[in-house]
């Protein structure tokens, strides 16, 4: 059956592979499977005919024959429950990747989401350099606790799974900030994410939709 997602017409960060689609891209070919992509414009989001797919009108999408689904988590698990290879097979590790999943999407990335509405959506604020400082301590106390438990391991929680394919994604949109590069162990866990081939095709295939066109 094909696999179906939507992605931006064109990024906004110009193919840096920070927009969702790239997570359910890695997914895919993590798990080997092929995909199609429907490339949708920021008006087009908000068309019925999205609208029907992704009731608030974003990217990306999933559909498989008569599913159709949204949200970036539940992409991924479903591919990872559906597939194997990003998820252990059952029992306490499957639980355990599966709340690494979690973790990623609902306790360390708000506070980077935060990070980037302070410095791009209220960045002519009046209260931009009073928040920033505490949204950086917030993202801090997160990793902070994230090296720790990662340590000198590889992945987050014995092979890699789809716990770290989020997490990674997540610590991946601090990139620009410099932050990242005060955790050197989290930097390197970003750093073998992003070396993983199924990553590097991922990233190409949005690069070579959104990679601005040179002259
Ligand atoms: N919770 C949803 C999920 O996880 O799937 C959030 C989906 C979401 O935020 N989608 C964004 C979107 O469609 C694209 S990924 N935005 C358009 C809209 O809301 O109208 C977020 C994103 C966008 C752009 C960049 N960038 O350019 O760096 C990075 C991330």
């Amino acid at each position: 059956m094909t696999i179906t997602i939507t992605a931006f017409e064109r990024s906004p960060d110009g193919g840096m592979g920070l927009a969702r689609d790239t997570r359910v891209r890695w997914a895919l070919e993590e798990v080997g499977q092929p995909y199609a992509v429907r490339l949708v414009s920021f008006a087009a989001m908000k068309e019925p005919e999205h609208l029907a797919l992704h009731p608030f009108g974003q990217i990306p999408t999933y559909e498989e024959g008569d599913l159709s689904i949204f949200e970036t988590g539940a992409i991924v698990f479903h591919i990872a429950d559906k597939y194997p290879g990003l998820l252990p097979e059952a029992g306490d590790a499957r639980a355990r990747a599966i709340t690494w999943m979690f973790a990623a999407l609902n306790t360390v990335e708000p506070p980077i989401l935060d990070l980037t509405t302070a410095r791009i959506f209220e960045g002519d604020r009046p209260w931009r350099d009073e928040r920033l400082p505490l949204v950086m301590d917030r993202i801090r106390a997160r990793l902070d606790k994230l090296a720790v438990r990662l340590g000198d391991a590889d992945w987050i929680d014995g092979a890699f799974s789809a716990g770290d394919l989020l997490m990674v994604s997540v610590l991946l949109r601090l990139r620009m900030s410099g932050m990242l590069d005060e955790y050197s162990t989290l930097a390197a866990y970003v750093a073998r994410g992003e070396a993983r081939p199924p990553y590097r095709r991922a990233f190409a295939a949005q690069l070579a939709i959104n990679a601005p066109a040179s002259n």
